[in-house]
């Protein structure tokens, strides 16, 4: 079994009430799991895919064997979308962005209340299951990009700064249909210093998913 779920870096509660036990309980140990679950199956078969890591998988999605693509697209997506997910998120986060991040934001989108209202629109525009991303375009520019199910930026090899999970297995049991009320609380547990520390990976250049 090449992939794993990892282990998330702080407590099933410690998000509450931004984000309740049960839904990281299930988010995490269930949906999470299944997609890793469902990759490691998909690429029983190949051993030289066991080989790469998740981000190369993306990357070279077009590449791979075509019986195969639809799976790790989906599966292999998964996996790197929750595990960004899981690290720009803590406990006694939130507040204001910090660093060279928040510089970036009011350099690129003017400012802080500007860069959330259009991150949360592209969240609640997406139709169906999806993610909302920041990427990191030439020079550090930052974007913000939805997509649908499981696909990543990094299938067009464009890096993730971080991203939310608008699936609705995200907030239904405390949100149920908000969406809107879940993505404007959301920000409550974004770790802005695991943000700055992924902003600095990305701009010298190291893969992250
Ligand atoms: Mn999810």
């Amino acid at each position: 079994m090449p992939f794993a779920v990892d282990a998330l870096p702080y407590a099933h509660d410690a998000l509450n009430p931004t984000i309740d036990t049960e839904t990281m309980q299930l988010h995490h140990g269930k949906h999470h799991a299944a997609y890793v679950t469902n990759l490691n199956k998909a690429l029983e078969a190949y051993g030289d895919l066991q080989k790469m890591s998740v981000m190369e998988l993306m990357k070279n999605l077009s590449q791979l064997p075509e019986a195969v693509r639809g799976a790790v697209r989906n599966n292999g997506g998964g996996h790197a979308n929750h595990s960004m997910f899981w690290q720009i998120m803590g406990p006694a986060a939130g507040g204001a962005p910090t660093g060279a991040v928040a510089e970036a934001i009011a350099r690129d989108f003017g400012n802080v209340d500007a860069f959330k209202t259009q991150f949360n629109d592209a969240g609640l525009k997406q139709f169906g299951s999806g993610w909302v991303f920041v990427t990191v375009g030439q020079g550090g520019k930052l974007a913000i990009v939805a997509k649908p199910n499981q696909d990543t930026p990094l299938m067009d090899n464009v890096p993730v700064l971080m991203g939310n999970d608008v699936w609705e297995h995200a907030y239904y049991i405390s949100y149920r249909n908000r969406r809107a009320d879940y993505l404007a609380a959301w920000w409550h547990v974004v770790n802005w210093a695991e943000v700055n520390a992924r902003y600095a990976k990305i701009l010298a250049g190291e893969a992250i998913v």
